[in-house]
């Protein structure tokens, strides 16, 4: 009997081995998926200064409590970016009015972060509505494999950056014919155009590839000072980076008439969606901010410790942080911050977290509340936040000043998740 247990247990061990990525096996050591064994926590209070003082009124909390909490997730996280270029520039590569069957005008525009046009170097591809006489608002996000991926358009231009070979951990792979539109289920552009919403997307890899190089290619080197090699370790890491890559489309949406700059809804998926947040928090051109599936450094409380950890994060993705973020590791507690004050630097304006029910990795639960314990900065700042204290049943969206949904199914964005972005956007840009 024990010799059969035995043969068991190694058979099941040499089948995870087999089976299993080593990611997935990773994932396995050492995560909480229960609640009862969340070890009890104390959140820092976003209304109150770090020496004690309360936050009484709307002028304090924009005057001196938000730019504390922004400096201190600034330099203990994500780390300080750099403002452009004065040598950066914009040019329209291609344009048609006649995208897709008639339905669309498409631009690709091509930002040259320096005087260099051998880069570094991105491409945003646009969709406007077709017969755009208004400028329209626009949702903005980052997308995964490049921007021939989010469509079958043939027109779209065929990414010439490095992307990621599915499997393999970093090898040099250039984009094939083959991938176009193998994202599209993830961007609803049919829905988005039939709404009267515009969507601007760019490959993240073009602002800084996806892997730990120290820090040698995308957009930091051309930020050196001198002598210097990598960032500081309050500097940028690759997250600060895309996001400061989403503020230069911005940039562009401000010379381009077509598009309302005023109404950019800044929106991205697990990784990118960490990077959504990064983007609203810092730069507050964005009018609306979506994360979708966000998860642990996004918009899941740290101190949950529930899923996918600090220390986990830290070690997967040595670039995604500034250094300074490691101290962290199995020491949540010593954050002087936790996630809902990510959350509460959107404030007044809107922002949507998204979670699905399969994803508990990036700890769905985690995600509500960081907005829940967003919501009395919304209110001191006279809106309405959240409007729930508790999470809503799985599909079924909640819509206020914060909105918040738990969707049915695995990690992945789907048309349900557009829908209620699509929805929440008619909401507050009063369409
Ligand atoms: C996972 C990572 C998550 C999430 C996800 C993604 O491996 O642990 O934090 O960002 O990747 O971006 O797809």
């Amino acid at each position: 009997m024990f010799f059969l247990q035995r043969c068991a247990a190694t058979a099941i061990v040499v089948c995870l081995l087999v089976v299993l990525p080593a990611w997935a096996i990773a994932q396995q050591n050492d995560v909480n998926y229960d609640e009862a064994k969340i070890p009890p926590y104390m959140l820092p209070d976003p209304l109150v200064m770090a020496d004690g003082s309360p936050v009484k009124d709307a002028d304090a909390w924009t005057r001196r409590r938000r730019p504390e909490i922004l400096k201190l997730i600034e330099t203990e996280m994500y780390g300080r970016s750099p403002a452009p270029r004065q040598d950066m520039s914009f040019e329209v590569i291609e344009s048609d009015t006649q995208a897709l069957d008639g339905r669309a005008i498409r631009k690709q525009v091509c930002v040259y972060f320096s005087a260099d046009k051998a880069g570094p170097k991105m491409e945003i591809l646009v969709y406007l509505p077709a017969q755009t006489k208004a400028p329209v608002p626009v949702f903005l996000g980052l997308n995964f494999n490049g921007n021939h991926t989010v469509h079958a358009d043939p027109k779209i231009h065929l990414s010439q950056s490095w992307i990621r070979n599915k499997g393999t951990a970093v090898v040099d792979h250039r984009a094939t014919e083959a991938s176009r539109g193998t994202s599209a289920t993830r961007w609803a552009v049919d829905a988005i155009l039939a709404r009267g919403y515009g969507l601007a997307t760019i490959y993240y890899g073009d602002i800084d590839p996806d892997y730990d190089d120290s820090f040698q290619n995308g957009v930091h080197p051309l930020f050196y000072q001198p002598g210097q090699t990598q960032p500081n370790p309050d500097q940028w890491g690759s997250i600060a980076a895309w996001s400061w890559g989403l503020s230069r489309a911005v940039d562009y949406f401000e010379t381009d008439d077509q598009i309302d700059q005023q109404r950019v809804a800044v929106m991205g998926h697990s990784r990118l969606g960490k990077t959504s947040l990064w983007a609203g928090a810092t730069d507050q051109r964005f009018a609306i901010v979506i994360s979708n599936d966000s998860g642990c450094g996004g918009a899941a409380l740290s101190r949950r410790r529930f899923g996918e950890k600090v220390k986990r994060i830290n070690t997967s993705f040595p670039h995604w942080f500034c250094d300074n973020f490691v101290k962290y590791n199995d020491n949540e507690d010593a954050l002087p911050f936790d996630q809902h004050m990510l959350i509460a630097l959107m404030a007044p304006r809107p922002v949507y977290i998204a979670s699905a029910q399969e994803d508990r990795w990036a700890d769905p639960r985690g995600e509500f509340l960081s907005g829940y314990h967003a919501d009395p900065v919304y209110r001191l700042l006279g809106a309405k936040g959240l409007g729930v204290r508790e999470m809503p049943a799985v599909d079924q969206p909640v819509m206020n000043t914060i909105g918040y949904h738990v969707r049915s199914g695995k990690h992945d964005v789907t048309d349900f998740d557009w829908k209620c972005y699509l929805d929440f956007a008619d909401m507050h840009f009063q369409r």
